[in-house]
């Protein structure tokens, strides 16, 4: 029984010398072969010689043997547990990744981490801007919540008028409503300025509307406005001609038909070819078989318009437009559903801007 103590002293130490020593993954499953080993393991034989151990000392060989085996095995995991000892030849790294017994497979492919991308409407909105900025236009912002002065009286629609219906109000309290188009920054920036007035205004804009493939109660609105001495309805359309063929290519086809806003005169609707069929599929979705694309409203700023903001008509003139943000992005690029844009389904936007 004494040199059977004496043996299990001994290899403990033994291990505990060639554990300290082992620094990679092989050699620690050179270390659990060693010991554990199935057939010539010390601890296995360890175990064989149990069987000639007489009877009354079985007992206490054999928990001094488990002991050991205890020992042994609580080590190894220790060292495992803690990621050391990844790379055979020396050296350790810690581990991130994926994790294999042994430590970690460099040969495995990286985890992919996505980077976030801004959101396809904002990427959009850029593409207007950068080519307005490219014209000496600047950005003007305002509120959301507006009054009704601003949202329609200033811009020319009287009280109760019947104009108004268009626009498909969301009220909030009292004189309070949110903003139905971006016209009342255009307004703000017209009574705190002189001209010449270039600027473009991006933005939220809210209609009361039932949620469909093309109508949402929010959507992005980007107004222009240019005001000063001798501007034309010329300056509008080749501005916008420019704005357009930036946009969609050189060679895209526009069109101005005439149309009506109580605060514009004359007034525009600008259309362009069809860029899904180019007018060859009667049966196209996008265009209903027309050939064009409907894709903007504009027209000279009404005389009324200007006197409200104490800019004098006999002196000044200027033109606007007005663009949905939305119906143009999915125009461009081919998208069914406006309600794609708000739903956050990384599946849709990750397909836009850099991966
Ligand atoms: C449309 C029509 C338009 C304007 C917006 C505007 C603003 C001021 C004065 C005059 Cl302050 N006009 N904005 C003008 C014509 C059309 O939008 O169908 N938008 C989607």
């Amino acid at each position: 029984m004494s040199s059977l103590r004496d043996r299990i002293e001994g290899l403990r130490k033994a291990f505990e010398e060639s554990a300290r020593k082992a620094g990679d993954a092989r050699a620690l499953e050179e270390l659990r072969n060693a010991f554990l080993g199935r057939k010539k393991g010390h601890v296995t034989l360890l175990f064989e010689d149990l069987k000639s151990v007489p009877a009354g000392e079985k007992r206490e060989a054999g928990q001094l043997i488990n002991e050991l085996k205890d020992f042994v095995q609580e080590w190894l995991r220790q060292k495992a547990a803690s990621g050391v000892a990844s790379v055979s030849g020396g050296g350790s790294i810690t581990t991130h990744g994926y994790k294999t017994e042994g430590g970690t497979d460099l040969t495995l492919p990286g985890r992919k981490r996505y980077v976030g991308t801004p959101h396809p409407l904002t990427l959009f909105e850029q593409e207007i801007e950068r080519v307005f900025l490219g014209m000496g236009f600047t950005i003007e912002e305002g509120p959301e919540i507006e009054t009704d002065y601003y949202n329609f009286e200033a811009l020319n629609f009287p009280p109760y008028h019947p104009a108004r219906d268009k626009w498909d109000t969301l009220f909030i309290k009292g004189d309070l409503l949110l903003r139905t188009h971006t016209s009342p920054v255009q307004v703000r920036v017209m009574e705190r300025s002189k001209p010449p007035i270039r600027i473009i205004c991006p933005g939220r804009v809210f209609r009361h509307e039932t949620p469909d493939p093309t109508h949402l109660p929010m959507f992005m609105q980007v107004e222009g406005l240019v005001v000063d001495e001798g501007v034309t309805f010329a300056h509008l359309k080749g501005t916008l001609e420019y704005f357009l063929r930036a946009l969609f290519g050189e060679k895209v086809k526009v069109r101005f038909r005439p149309s009506f806003f109580p605060f514009t005169e004359p007034s525009a609707e600008v259309d362009i070819e069809c860029i899904v069929c180019g007018g060859r599929d009667a049966a196209c979705r996008v265009c209903g078989g027309t050939g064009w694309k409907e894709i903007l409203g504009s027209g000279m700023v009404h005389p009324q318009v200007l006197k409200n903001v104490n800019i004098d008509p006999e002196k000044y003139s200027g033109w606007a437009f007005g663009l949905g943000i939305d119906r143009t992005a999915m125009l461009a690029l081919g998208i069914p559903e406006m309600r794609y844009f708000y739903e956050n389904d990384l599946r849709f936007l990750r397909q836009f801007g850099t991966k």
